[in-house]
This record gives C-alpha cells, sequence and structure tokens, in this order.
C-alpha cells in the first residue's frame, strides 16, 4: 500500500505562493497590531476585524470595527492569549462607529489605550482609555483629544522620558481633509490629487504629562528624499498613506509607515523624535490584501515585525496578525521582508 501522509499541505496563497508566517490566531480575525513589550511579556493592541457584509469602498467602509481585544504571549513563537473585550465603541462616549488602528502605552502604573473612530458627525478622532491592567477592561475619558483628528496613532515613548503621538491617514483616514487646518469635507475620498507637490504628512505632537492630552499643536512629519526635499503626493511607492509608527534604535529615530495604494510598509530615518526624516527605504513587499500596517518592537536583543494579511479569509477587511523576525545591516538599514517564501 502506498504510505499516506499524515502532515497537512502548507497553506498557499490564491495564487500559489507560500507564506513567510502563519497567523498569531485562528479564532478571530485581528489587523493593524501594534506590539508592545511590558513586564517582560509582548502585548499587541490590534483591530478586532468583523465581517459587516459593507462592500469594499476608497473610504474603507468595509472595515466596521466596534471593539478591541487584547493578544499577548510570553515570547516570540510562544501561546497566544486573547484576552476577553477591552473595550466596546458603546463605551466611548464620544464615538460612534469604526474602531480602527489603536495603539497603547504605560506610564507610572496606568495603560492607555489609544483608539481612533468616527465621532457622532463621522469624523475621525483619537481617543484615550485607561487601565491598570495591560489587557483592561479600559476606560475611556468623555471627550478624544482636543485637536486631534484623522487615524491611526502611534505613542512613542523617548528615553528622555517624553512621549509622541504620530497620527494620521490619508483616504478613508481623513487627513486630506484637514489640509487647511480645519475639516473641509469637500476635500474629496482619497488625496489632493496634486502629485507635483509636497505629500500630505503625517502629524506628531508631544504628549502631556498624564499622557491624554497633546501638549502643543500637531506638527508635520517631514519625509525628505535622498537631496532633502520633501516626498511628492505623486511617489506612491513611497509617499506616506497611513500606519504610522516609531522605533528608535543606536540613537536614529525611525520612521515606519504604509504606502497604502502601492502596500508597501516603507521607512524614513531621523535625529530626533519630529524629524525630517530621510526616506530609506521598503520594510515589506505587498501581502495578500488591500491594506498593510505594523509595528516594530525589540524583545531581549531581537527585532519584531508584527504585520497583517488576508491569509485566512482573502478578503480585505478581515486580516490576521503575524510576527517575523526584523534583522538590520551594520549601516542601520532593514533587510526587505517578502511576506512570502522563495
Ligand atoms: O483597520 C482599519 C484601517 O485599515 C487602519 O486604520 C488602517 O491603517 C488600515 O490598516
Amino acid at each position: 500500500a502506498l504510505a499516506q501522509s499524515t502532515t497537512k499541505p502548507e497553506p498557499r496563497s490564491p495564487d500559489g505562493k507560500r507564506y513567510l508566517a502563519q497567523p498569531l490566531v485562528t479564532k478571530i480575525y485581528v489587523a493593524d497590531p501594534s506590539a508592545h513589550v511590558f513586564n517582560g511579556k509582548i502585548y499587541v493592541y490590534p483591530s478586532h476585524d468583523v465581517d459587516a457584509g459593507i462592500p469594499d469602498d476608497d473610504l474603507g467602509n468595509q472595515y466596521a470595527m466596534h471593539d478591541y481585544r487584547v493578544l499577548s504571549m510570553d515570547r516570540p513563537g510562544g501561546p497566544v492569549t486573547i484576552h476577553p473585550v477591552a473595550i466596546d465603541v458603546k463605551q466611548i462616549p464620544w464615538a460612534s462607529k469604526q474602531t480602527w488602528a489603536p495603539d497603547a502605552a504605560y506610564k507610572n502604573g496606568t495603560y492607555y489605550l489609544y483608539m481612533p473612530a468616527r465621532d457622532k458627525q463621522g469624523v475621525f478622532r483619537i481617543g484615550v482609555a485607561t487601565s491598570k491592567s495591560p489587557t483592561g477592561p479600559f476606560k475611556a475619558e468623555a471627550q478624544p483629544i482636543r485637536g486631534s483628528y484623522s487615524i491611526d496613532p502611534a505613542v512613542f515613548t523617548d528615553t528622555t522620558g517624553e512621549s509622541y503621538m504620530y497620527f494620521g491617514g490619508i483616504w478613508g483616514g481623513q487627513l486630506q481633509r484637514w489640509s487647511k487646518g480645519s475639516f473641509d469635507p469637500n476635500a474629496g475620498d482619497t488625496d489632493l490629487k496634486q502629485d507635483d507637490r509636497p505629500a500630505l504628512s503625517p502629524k506628531v505632537a508631544r504628549m502631556s504629562a498624564d499622557m491624554k492630552q497633546f501638549a502643543e499643536p500637531p506638527r508635520d512629519v517631514q519625509i525628505v528624499d535622498e537631496a532633502g526635499k520633501p516626498l511628492l503626493g505623486g511617489d506612491h511607492d513611497r509617499r506616506f498613506f497611513e500606519a504610522a509608527w516609531m522605533f528608535k534604535r543606536a540613537g536614529k529615530y525611525y520612521f515606519t509607515y504604509s504606502t497604502g495604494d502601492t502596500h508597501f510598509l516603507a521607512y524614513a530615518i531621523g535625529d530626533n523624535p519630529y524629524g525630517p526624516f530621510r526616506y530609506t527605504g521598503h520594510i515589506l513587499s505587498p501581502v495578500q490584501g488591500w491594506t498593510s500596517h505594523h509595528s516594530i518592537v525589540q524583545f531581549q536583543n531581537r527585532w519584531w515585525l508584527f504585520y497583517h494579511d488576508t491569509q485566512l479569509s482573502n478578503k480585505n477587511h478581515l486580516r490576521s496578525a503575524k510576527m517575523t523576525e526584523l534583522t538590520f545591516n551594520p549601516d542601520g538599514t532593514i533587510r526587505l521582508i517578502d511576506p512570502f517564501k522563495k
């Protein structure tokens, strides 16, 4: 008789490629994974994707999430715990819907969960909720952060102890509607269609001592090319779209982000938290699925990229978080990761 193999065939993408990594969890869909090391463990703060039956559009209405779940693991590759609901949109007084990509921070015994969502007028704002536990439950502040807008908060705490929020996203994230300083509902659903002008910039603001407000008005994060000139709006392979994430390594500040409609994760390097940041390269080639959104964290002495794809669903709005090791060249540049095996 022929010997039968008991090993399962390796999962493949619809076009036959083998995935570099497997989903961290399979019981729920989670995306936009913001990873942090708290008390020697890895905690991941993702979006919790659900199927609301809404068709895909440029504004991302299909991303109809309404609560957050936290994941944790003792070490990379270890078992992953899915914690109970950390907070639901019904418990965020100012929010109406679309609890998109969150981030978290810790200071003086309190954990902070930063959450973008549409307010009751349909405008994206960023709010904060607090807990004494890294996994929640979190209690939301009554109002969003004053002066906040758009999506995808990433809160970075520098070695000085100061924290900074990076944020913004174009298209569904509405950043293009704020280009004149106040919300313009007629500014369009995508970008400003000004390909020869500087691209829309992500924003950065230092956080107040209590981590609940901006300590200063948000400023532009400048991403410049080799000649020190701002990247242009038409430079879709390199310009900022959404998913800001900051980390510091060997004294350099790495501003990382998604290029959105060209589906890359990219990075730019600066000498301080405000930039300017010099565009340096891509981090991750396009994954399966439209969005790409990540975080980068050091655990002991190795660095890890958390990202997502649509391996389990093959639907843009039902994503699974994954992780893989990120490595650097001796000059500090990042080695490009292919989400598929050769
Ligand atoms: O998950 C909803 C949105 O999709 C995020 O806010 C974006 O970064 C993109 O991943």
